[in-house]
């Protein structure tokens, strides 16, 4: 592409300010608004930073004139770029204003366009999803975005400095992990694999490798048929595991991690366009067992009974008594996974395992435990599920090699986000999600 204009000494809106009265600048970027007050025109440019104000004045000479005619008719949301002169302007966003000299077109955009980037008329999200593209130009958007890249940013720097290795697992597997939910099947040459629905097998197997460290952001596919908002198709999930620890260890890094990730953000001024202000959990957190959530929800006058899974009632109505961030410990080995480790028999009286769920009061945001480190039991497990062990048996053989005992979680990044940030919609906190219906953008 020619283009006249310098755009690569191009300046953010936001890098401008008054100082710079006097000088010529070059800036880029979709034009957002377009204001005709009679003898003045604004032009309202819009790029990552901010927003600049470019003025022109109607009587003018006859270059000003010619200007004037194209600016008033380049479309709302096409891509220009602008040199003029910065003049100080109390009134103007930032404090300046751009009396320009030239604009080019640098693409045109259509006059109907799928939403409106000025706020001015909302949209359902169905509409902004699908055109994500343009919804993302949109203030409050584009910081959970930012807020987001923040977020895996602290995680991985709270890691990293307690001597975590990253890893990166395969998203094409054999083998099914977590009972409840369904795999999505794919063709694999003359085979059938399917998309893994954790890094579960992959992550325990490192601890007998020696790693004793490691971490994995990475997607997980679960085939849920319910149409929810706190489930999706295709959701991000943090993973670790830790060797020669426990489910109480694990629980530690977790409540310390998020209390470190809501400390990152908190001061971020991006939080204003969601019109919050983050207060970081206090640690420990709460801890109850599954219990002792059992008996809470049936006094609260719901149905429920030893050895059922909390559904999405009985999460919230616990949730709203606790208030808070909190864990719940010590479940019944039944609807745990075959890889929690059961607890010892003498120390419960009934059939529990060493492992949690940590709770927001509106969704389940983490589960892990202590694993099973012996080959037999392991095993053992793996039939009383139903499960062949024969489709296990990359995974099973490493525990027949020397495998420490070891322990570890998953953390739902999708969910993390939603309830840091108060969305009701965990398709709001996802780029391009995956549910029921939607495949595309
Ligand atoms: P679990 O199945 O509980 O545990 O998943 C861990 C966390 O991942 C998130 N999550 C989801 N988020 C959005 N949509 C979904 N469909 C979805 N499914 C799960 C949740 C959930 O708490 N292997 C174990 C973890 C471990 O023990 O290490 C596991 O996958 O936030």
């Amino acid at each position: 592409m020619n283009m006249r204009l310098a755009i690569q000494n191009r300046k953010y809106a936001t890098e401008i300010s008054s100082d710079n009265d006097g000088e010529t600048v070059c800036i880029a970027g979709w034009v957002h608004e377009k204001r005709d007050l009679g003898g003045v025109f604004f032009l309202i440019v819009r790029d990552f930073g901010g927003f600049a104000q470019v003025t022109l004045h109607k009587h003018k000479g006859s270059v000003e004139q010619e200007l004037f005619a194209r600016v008033k008719k380049v479309p709302r949301e096409s891509v220009v770029a602008i040199e003029g002169k910065v003049k100080s302007e109390s009134k103007a966003p930032n404090g300046y204003e751009i009396i320009p000299d030239q604009m080019e077109v640098l693409s045109e955009a259509s006059q109907v366009l799928p939403l409106d980037t000025t706020e001015k008329v909302g949209a359902e999200l169905d509409t902004r999803l699908d055109a994500r593209f343009m919804d993302l130009r949109i203030e409050r958007t584009k910081q959970i975005f930012i807020i987001r890249s923040r977020v895996l940013k602290a995680i991985r720097e709270f890691l990293d400095e307690r001597g975590f290795i990253e890893i990166n697992t395969p998203k094409i597997v054999s083998a099914a992990t977590e009972g409840g939910t369904a795999l999505f099947p794919i063709s694999y040459f003359e085979r059938e694999a399917f998309l893994n629905q954790s890094p579960q097998l992959y992550k325990q197997m490192l601890m007998a490798s020696g790693f004793d460290r490691v971490y994995e952001i990475a997607p997980i596919f679960r085939a849920e048929e319910h149409d929810t908002t706190k489930h999706l198709n295709e959701a991000t999930s943090m993973d670790i595991e830790v060797a020669f620890v426990s489910d109480k260890e694990v629980m530690k890094i977790l409540e310390e991690l998020i209390a470190f990730v809501y400390s990152k953000v908190r001061g971020y001024p991006g939080l204003a366009k969601l019109n919050l202000k983050l207060e970081v959990p206090k640690i420990p957190l709460r801890r109850i067992t599954y219990e002792e959530a059992i008996e809470a929800i049936s006094e609260a006058g719901e149905d429920i009974e030893w050895g059922e899974d909390l559904g999405t009632s009985a999460e919230r109505t616990l949730g709203a008594m606790i208030g808070e961030l909190y864990f719940i410990t010590d479940w019944p080995c039944a609807i745990k996974p075959f890889y929690a480790q059961p607890a010892d028999a003498e120390a419960k009286s009934k059939d529990t395992c060493n492992a949690f769920d940590l709770m927001h009061p509106r969704v389940e945001l983490a589960s892990g435990s202590q694993r099973v480190h012996s080959y037999e039991l392991l095993k053992q497990n793996i039939e009383s599920k139903g499960l062949s062990a024969d489709s296990f048996e990359f995974y099973l053989d490493t525990f027949r090699f020397g495998m420490p005992p070891h322990a570890g979680w998953g953390l739902g990044i999708d969910r993390l986000l939603m309830s840091m940030l108060e969305i009701e919609n965990i398709r709001e906190v996802v780029l391009f999600p995956r549910d029921r219906r939607r495949l595309a953008p």
